[in-house]
């Protein structure tokens, strides 16, 4: 007979094997929970996802991070698309410094509301994406573009977000620098003032994808970084070897285009079908879109004076903008940085060194302080002067009330391989052959472009690989006997002469330090790029007019270099260097005229004999903006 010990202690068993078995999870319960929160509740900081409604039914999404306790307080927002939800999540981390990039410490330990949002289509936002698309008009014809998108953004913040002060500022950089333009098209009322940095402007003159009108084929690994999905991709599956031999091998960009299969983008194909300044450019130019419209919002343009990127956008739109400011809202600041360094450790750049953290002191100093007045609530007046530039000699800031309307020096080309302030009387030229097939490679090799060292500080890279090659000339001055003190944008004046008909001219203003310098001996004879451009010379008459050259036929090129402000130091040489391919940054321009480039055949290649006029009335010079 069984117990009615034995049948209780059963019966127990029993029920605690069911509880047991209710709170298992069972083997096939999908893995990806429907929502984490990795915000503990000792963090000091609040951290909101949320999708923002634009006035087309697509949602937005964008996240909102503020320290704890923010009350009263201006927004700060970014319309990116490299990520918002990477933005805010930096490292793994409770504390509010940690999760957001290092740029945004000083705002939110000041109380402001930082916004990250993913631009439509990528990431997690609706909608098409289509690449910095223009504004409705010509070129779109949806009723969005990202002066709505911002617009419908600001509105949704201010009124759902309670601690928000209902002021908005708007800031980010390259891309988010374009964001930010687009921003102040007929802007939202909360939007107070921008921090556009380094702003691609002009894709086609200055920007991105060509430089007055030399294709930069570095572009197809940011088709495949960012097209590839809404996510993020990588390069170009071209391997890992030495770019310059890679694209050798390749031919013409449309021949690279054609062997990874890059034709499927879009973005791709556009290029190759505008090579010239067209009205689908034109169109989609900011500087020119913001010249055509009053000028409402407060404005600070910013750029690193060694932006390898988005070098143009931030001068031309000051340029574009500055006959529309009788009230001194607009700014531009121009420190010693790569593209985007502005948000970064600003203390060296390459084997540059200076003064403190230049990108730490321009943020809490002088960003800050100009955007506090305009959005924060009580906030005093800042002392913001007009242009704000470091030179890069000297390594000081330097206020200015003005830029780009100093009087240009000219620098003669001179025959000896000298440069001098006088012209000579006589003319003459010096020759040397351009050689498609043995091209001058932009950074010694072997070329990883991919690599962020190689990459970021290229333009500070020592110019001696180029220095003493048959086919790139040098001029040089004697050792200064007081510094030279530039401020602006320096032009190039050549005269030239091709064999060929088609021709591509690089020009490079170069700091030459001194052979001794035990003070810093890694930049002892350093040959340092000061401002460094390309002009493709089928563009002599006009962007938009591509013609071929007449071979032998002296032409004037005059095009502009980055701006910079940079003291050349006594002891320091002068040097000009000029070459006319710069590889393979740049597509080898074939020298025998062709309708694209792009198309270009291995027959259409051929070797041309450059000549560089000197004196007389073809004086090749490069105009200083000597300041001083
Ligand atoms: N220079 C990048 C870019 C901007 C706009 C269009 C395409 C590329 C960037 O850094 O965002």
């Amino acid at each position: 007979m069984i117990s009615r010990r034995f049948l209780a202690a059963a019966a127990l068993a029993a029920l605690a094997t069911t509880a047991f078995a209710q709170t298992m999870t069972a083997p096939m319960t999908p893995d990806i929970p429907a929502a984490f929160d990795a915000t503990r509740p000792e963090a000091d900081y609040i951290r909101r996802e949320v999708m923002i409604p634009m006035r087309d039914g697509k949602k937005m999404f964008a996240v909102i991070v503020m320290r704890k306790g923010t009350q009263d307080a201006p927004i700060l927002l970014t319309r990116t698309p490299y990520n918002a939800g990477k933005a805010t999540s930096r490292n793994p981390s409770q504390k509010i410094e940690e999760i957001l990039p290092v740029s945004d410490a000083e705002f939110v330990n000041d109380g402001y509301i930082r916004v990250y949002e993913d631009v439509r289509g990528r990431n997690r936002s609706e909608g098409d994406y289509v690449m910095v698309r223009p504004l409705r008009g010509p070129l779109n014809d949806t009723p969005v573009d990202h002066a709505t998108d911002a617009y419908d953004t600001i509105d949704w913040l201010v009124k759902n977000v309670p601690e928000s002060n209902g002021r908005v500022a708007v800031t980010g950089s390259s891309y988010g620098g374009f964001t930010t333009l687009m921003a102040t098209v007929d802007p939202h009322p909360a939007l107070k003032a921008v921090v556009p940095m380094s702003p691609m402007a002009d894709g086609w003159i200055g920007d991105d994808w060509f430089h007055n009108g030399a294709f930069r084929q570095a572009s197809y690994d940011y088709l495949t970084g960012q097209m590839a999905s809404k996510d993020d991709g990588g390069p170009v599956s071209s391997g890992t070897g030495d770019q310059y031999a890679l694209w050798l091998k390749a031919g013409s960009a449309g021949d690279y285009v054609k062997a990874y299969g890059l034709d499927a983008f879009p973005v791709a194909r556009k290029l190759q079908e505008h090579p010239a300044y067209d009205d689908y450019w034109k169109g989609q130019a900011v500087d020119k879109a913001l010249a055509a419209r009053p000028f409402t919002v407060p404005m600070m343009l910013v750029v690193g004076q060694w932006d390898q990127e988005d070098s143009y956008g931030a001068p031309a739109v000051y340029r574009a903008l500055k006959p529309k400011d009788p009230d001194g809202r607009l700014h531009l600041v121009i420190g010693p940085w790569r593209h985007s360094g502005v948000n970064y450790d600003g203390t060296t750049l390459g084997p540059l060194r200076f003064t403190g953290d230049t990108a730490l002191q321009f943020r809490r100093d002088v960003m800050k302080p100009f955007l506090d007045q305009y959005v924060k609530t009580n906030a005093p007046r800042a002392v913001t002067p007009p242009v704000l530039t470091y030179d890069s000699g000297a390594k000081r800031w330097q206020p200015t009330a003005a830029i780009f309307d100093t009087k240009l020096t000219p620098l003669y080309l001179q025959t000896g391989a000298s440069l001098g302030w006088d012209k000579a009387a006589k003319g003459g030229h010096d020759d040397y052959v351009s050689d498609p097939a043995k091209p001058v490679p932009f950074v010694a090799r072997p070329v990883h472009w991919d690599q962020a060292d190689v990459w970021k500080p290229w333009l500070v890279s020592d110019q001696r690989h180029a220095d003493g090659r048959p086919d790139v000339l040098t001029y040089v001055t004697p050792p200064l006997t007081k510094a030279v003190h530039i401020l602006g944008q320096p032009m190039v004046d050549l005269h030239a002469a091709t064999s060929g008909t088609d021709s591509d001219w690089v020009v490079k203003l170069i700091d030459v330090y001194p052979e001794e310098l035990t003070s810093d001996p890694k930049l002892a004879g350093y040959q340092l790029g000061i401002g460094m451009e390309i002009f493709r010379g089928r563009y002599v008459d006009g962007f938009d007019k591509p013609r071929p050259l007449k071979p032998g036929k002296v032409e004037n090129y005059r095009f502009l270099l980055p701006a910079v402000n940079h003291s050349f130091m006594p002891g320091h040489r002068i040097m000009v260097q000029i070459q006319s391919s710069w590889f393979p940054l740049y597509d080898r321009n074939p020298q025998s005229y062709v309708k694209n480039i792009f198309f270009a055949k291995p027959g259409d290649y051929r070797k041309a004999t450059q000549s560089i006029f000197t004196g007389g009335a073809a004086a090749s010079a490069v105009l200083l903006p000597i300041v001083d």
